[in-house]
């Protein structure tokens, strides 16, 4: 069984196998979780990026890539695309389980045990806490996995904590 913790705090200041940052599809950076990522994980983070920019393009809502933790306590940064939240629940619910879903497949092909999760979107993009929340652990408690064997769930600010809190009582 997968387990999973909720931590409150900064992102970049946790041990696990892989932390999760919430990008945007130019995959260059910007500010929250992502800009708090950037600077601590240092320079390499983005020279991978760009690379990877190089090679497809921009990412796509919901889907993540891969490159290294840099600086962090990290062996690597899987960066997803969470939704702009627009009103449109469903379609924005199904992008936000995309995340999820993408970068926990992506931490299993890569046979990493633990990973970081923000609560995507809940930021800047203006996603309402308390549906991500539900998608985010309805996500993880559905993912079948031999290999991964914890999810950590970073809440950095109180609302999300309270929420995250009862939904994993
Ligand atoms: N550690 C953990 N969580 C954090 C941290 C941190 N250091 N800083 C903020 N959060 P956001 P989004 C929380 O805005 O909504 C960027 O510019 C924050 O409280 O970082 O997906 C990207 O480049 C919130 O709950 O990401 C994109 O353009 C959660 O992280 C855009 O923002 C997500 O907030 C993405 O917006």
């Amino acid at each position: 069984m997968l387990k999973i913790e909720l931590v409150k705090g900064d992102i970049t200041k946790i041990k696990a196998d892989v932390m999760v940052n919430a990008a945007n599809s130019s995959l260059l950076g910007g500010g929250g979780v992502d800009g708090a990522i950037h600077r601590a994980g240092g320079k390499q983070i983005l020279d991978e990026c760009i690379e990877i920019r190089n090679r497809q393009g921009k990412c796509k809502t919901g889907e993540a890539v891969v490159t290294t933790a840099g600086n962090l306590p990290a062996k690597y940064v899987i960066h997803t695309v969470g939704p702009v939240w627009n009103g449109n629940e469903e379609k924005c619910s199904e992008l936000l389980a995309n995340c999820y879903k993408n970068s926990l497949k992506l931490a299993e092909s890569l046979d990493l045990k633990t990973i970081a999760f923000p609560n995507i979107s809940t930021g800047i993009y203006r996603f309402p806490k308390e549906l991500a929340g539900n998608i985010a652990v309805d996500e993880v408690k559905n993912f079948k996995s031999d290999i991964i064997e914890k999810v950590i769930f970073v809440c950095f600010d109180d609302e999300n904590e309270e929420i995250y809190k009862k939904l994993l009582q």
